[in-house]
């Protein structure tokens, strides 16, 4: 087979990409190795900056979105037993966050791909990415016995943290920045009223918690819990009952609680892999870097290398102008970092660190009332939640 761009992985990374490009007329292929039943089942993200709204509707895929999704203006966040609210649309100069799945933004652009005849390839084996350094690269994959072999002009490494993209970029070539917590969010989905029309990031003594929401009937809690624990270790009843004691009285008074239907364990990490290219090869999203999700980046950071690469790729089938895939590990890791920064500084701000030291909890109430008392810190903090330009 032959195609312009050959894309491994199709999660939102790489379909949204794919999408994009089709638009332009330009071709190609994305190879996934899961089925797309297990990636439709992955409960993942659940806020979009103002920048992937925009995106989602530009690659003809908002229209559900902008029907089921919901505009939010503000958050709370709930500390020494009250709720102080982030007035995003005041401190962010008027914009806002969009409330929508993952999961159901993922569905959008399957839907859209099979809409427009787009080559997704499901249950794809032993992915190689060969010859990235030549002018023709090549991508293999193996379909039950048969090896199949793509030729293209590029590789998209959109395949996640555990890929093979960043893999095939020479270890001494690749620089990787990490820094792991000790601690974990225990996710639970919930077929419930959301308790707030608002999120609500909880810092308390005991731990940190989450109160998000998919729609008005599907309600997404989390709480901090440590890494040694498992999903097993923690009961419906446990959930409910530690989450209450996170919250202010008030709230954990009108909780409604009730069955699981997804109950999972995300390890937190901050990773950064540089460059993001080499040779024909772009890595994007979280092929590439990785955050805590207290700050909602994670498939936000994915979608500003998802935008310079479709303006770098149409430029240069379009125009033969390269400057934009020249430059564009530099320009997404410089906005990277800056999610990274964000992310790094909610999570220390909110989370309980069990060996921690007493001056840095003196640091975390700190910083939660030098937020409070400066329209500058809320100003600071409202940019980087609705998303910093593109
Ligand atoms: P993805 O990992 O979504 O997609 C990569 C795809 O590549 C997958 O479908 C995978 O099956 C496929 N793949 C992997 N190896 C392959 C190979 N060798 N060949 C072919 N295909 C291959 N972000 C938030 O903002 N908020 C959250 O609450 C949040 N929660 C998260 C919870 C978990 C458990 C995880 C892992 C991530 C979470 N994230 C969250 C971040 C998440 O939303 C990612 O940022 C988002 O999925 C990034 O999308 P992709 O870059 O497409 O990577
Ligand atoms: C979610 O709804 O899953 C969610 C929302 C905000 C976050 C993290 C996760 O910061």
């Amino acid at each position: 087979m032959k195609t312009q761009i050959c894309i491994i992985g199709g999660g939102p990374s790489g379909l949204m990409l794919s999408q994009l490009l089709h638009l332009k007329g330009i071709d190609t292929i994305v190879l996934e190795r899961q089925s797309r039943e297990y990636v439709l089942g992955r409960i993942r993200a659940g806020v979009l900056e103002h920048g992937f709204a925009e995106l989602m509707r530009e690659a003809q895929c908002g229209e559900r979105m902008d029907r089921e999704g919901e505009i939010h203006e503000g958050f709370f966040i709930a500390h020494d037993g009250k709720l102080d609210r982030i007035d995003l649309h005041e401190h962010s100069g008027g914009s806002s966050v969009m409330v929508y799945g993952q999961t159901e933004l993922t569905r959008d652009l399957y839907e859209a791909r099979d809409r427009m005849g787009g080559k997704v390839i499901h249950n794809v084996e032993d992915v190689k990415i060969n010859d990235v350094t030549s002018a023709a690269p090549f991508v293999t994959y193996r379909d039950g016995d048969e090896v199949v072999r793509i030729d293209c002009d590029y590789v998209i490494g959109a395949d996640g943290f555990h890929g093979v993209s960043r893999k095939t970029i020479p270890a001494d070539v690749l620089r990787e920045h990490e820094r792991l917590y000790p601690i974990g969010w225990l996710g639970v989905l919930s077929r419930t009223k959301p308790v707030s029309p608002e999120l609500i990031y909880a810092r308390h003594e005991r731990g940190f918690a989450l109160c998000s929401l998919r729609s008005q009937v599907l309600s997404r809690y989390y709480i901090q819990v440590p890494l040694t624990d498992t999903v097993e270790d923690w009961s419906d009843e446990a959930f409910w009952a530690e989450l209450k004691k996170r919250l202010p009285e008030e709230v954990a008074a009108r909780l409604e609680t009730g069955p699981s239907i997804e109950k999972s364990i995300a390890p937190l990490r901050s990773f950064v892999a540089e460059p993001m290219r080499y040779g024909n090869l772009f890595l994007a999203g979280d092929a590439a870097h990785i955050v805590p999700p207290t700050g909602a980046r994670g498939l936000n950071s994915a979608a500003s290398d998802i935008y310079y690469l479709y303006h770098a790729l149409v430029d240069h089938y379009q125009k033969g102008d390269d400057a934009g895939l020249e430059g564009y590990s530099a320009k997404a890791l410089a906005r990277v970092w800056k999610a990274q920064r964000f992310s790094w500084w909610m999570t220390m701000m909110l989370h309980t660190f069990p060996d921690g030291i007493s001056y840095d909890r003196k640091l975390q109430e700190t910083e939660l009332q030098y937020l409070f008392s400066s329209e500058k810190a809320l100003g600071s903090l409202a940019e980087n939640y609705v998303g910093l330009p593109f």
